[in-house]
């Protein structure tokens, strides 16, 4: 029986890839970091029903013996190192964090399975953000890379130390070059997951406005769920190797919130505020993925639409905010305060 080891099994994409792997007879072992309200880590794989059917461990990707301690006594079949401190924006304002997490904790997994099961294969989440500022108007695995944050940055070193063991060490090691991918399980403050939920609390009267950044932005979304069957395909493979997985649509933030605020006869205009301390540092204007190798070689393609998307965003968080209204935190968190709007980064 095939078993596999996931770091991030808490986040969003853990959460799916357990599913996926447990349907496929997957013996699934997640690693969660300690914290002081343990209950609430469990909550993604609580919300698909498979909390009971994940084998939890505890280490922290920045701690080399915990994850060779894990590598040791697991002894996975695949391992999939999704950890990672993954929002751009907290990226500036912790920027060693993030390098430590984001970079070096991707060194310390491939440590970890050289060293005590170097027969594993190994999957690293590297991102559409190594493109940054595009060198090419649609980017595919050859583009150059242009980094534009301290997350892209860390992505960057720990999708070159992934191709590095490969070459060096024979290891079996893929990176997914994932475009961004959202689902109703989506941290609060990705742009995608803030909207659907400030659409929702407007539409049950709880919130009047919806506070933004940059707007213009374009984005290629997909749906978590598809992305994380491109994860597995890429183990699946004899060889490894690099693929980049998008749909190959980009639309602005702005046409997102439309497609939001229509789903529930709602005007954006009406709503929407724009707020200067939510801008960048730096942005990534544009980015549009080239999937035609992921397709020829995986035979991987992307099964839902934006709108569909976006509208089970929207349909799941009126669901959850209907079931918890009355409950003192559904009501007490503004959805206009970005937890990020109060540290300015121009301050
Ligand atoms: P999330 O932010 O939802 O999940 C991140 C996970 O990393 C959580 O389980 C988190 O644990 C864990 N983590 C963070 N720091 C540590 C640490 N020090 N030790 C152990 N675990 C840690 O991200 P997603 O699920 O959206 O993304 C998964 C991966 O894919 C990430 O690496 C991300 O950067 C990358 N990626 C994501 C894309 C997307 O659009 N979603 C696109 C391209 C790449 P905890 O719950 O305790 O915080
Ligand atoms: P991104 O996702 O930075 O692309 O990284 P995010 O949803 O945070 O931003 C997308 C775009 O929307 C603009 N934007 C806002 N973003 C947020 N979060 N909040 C706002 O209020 C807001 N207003 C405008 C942003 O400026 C940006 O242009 C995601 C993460 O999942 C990464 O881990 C992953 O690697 C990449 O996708 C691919």
């Amino acid at each position: 029986m095939k078993s596999a080891l996931i770091t991030g099994i808490t986040g969003q994409d853990g959460a799916y890839l357990a599913q996926f792997l447990l349907a496929q007879g997957y013996t699934v072992h997640g690693m969660t970091r300690r914290s002081s309200s343990q209950d609430r880590s469990a909550q993604r794989l609580a919300w698909l029903g498979i909390a009971d059917r994940v084998h939890c461990v505890e280490g922290d990707i920045s701690d080399l013996s915990s994850l060779i301690r894990l590598v040791r006594t697991i002894q996975p079949t695949e391992v999939y190192n999704l950890a990672a401190q993954s929002f751009v924006r907290a990226s500036w304002m912790q920027p060693v964090l993030t390098g430590i997490t984001t970079g070096l904790g991707c060194t310390n997994v491939l440590e970890a399975v050289r060293l005590a099961a170097p027969d594993a294969r190994f999957y690293q989440a590297s991102s559409s953000e190594m493109f940054g500022q595009v060198q090419q108007p649609v980017q595919c695995e050859t583009t150059p890379f242009y980094p534009r944050s301290p997350y892209g940055v860390a992505k960057l070193y720990a999708h070159w130390m992934t191709i590095n063991y490969r070459e060096s060490f024979g290891l079996h090691a893929s990176t997914g070059i994932l475009f961004n991918h959202e689902s109703p399980l989506r941290g609060i403050e990705f742009v995608t997951r803030k909207v659907t939920d400030a659409v929702a609390r407007i539409k049950l009267g709880m919130a009047h406005e919806l506070r933004l950044g940059n707007i213009d932005a374009k984005r290629d979304w997909g749906h978590a769920r598809d992305y994380v069957r491109a994860m597995w395909l890429m183990l699946q493979q004899d060889a490894p190797d690099d693929y980049v997985v998008a749909t190959g649509r980009s639309v602005t933030v702005r046409e997102m919130c439309e497609i939001a605020f229509d789903h529930v006869g709602l005007s954006l205009a009406d709503h929407l505020v724009i707020d200067p301390d939510l801008f960048r540092p730096a942005e990534v204007d544009v980015l549009i993925g080239d999937a035609s190798k992921a397709r020829r070689v995986l035979g991987w393609e992307p099964t839902v639409s934006l709108e569909e998307m976006v509208r089970e965003m929207v349909d799941a968080d009126l669901q959850r905010l209907s079931r918890d209204r009355g409950r003192p935190w559904a009501v007490r968190r503004p959805v206009a305060r970005d937890p990020h709007a109060f540290l300015s980064l121009r301050k």
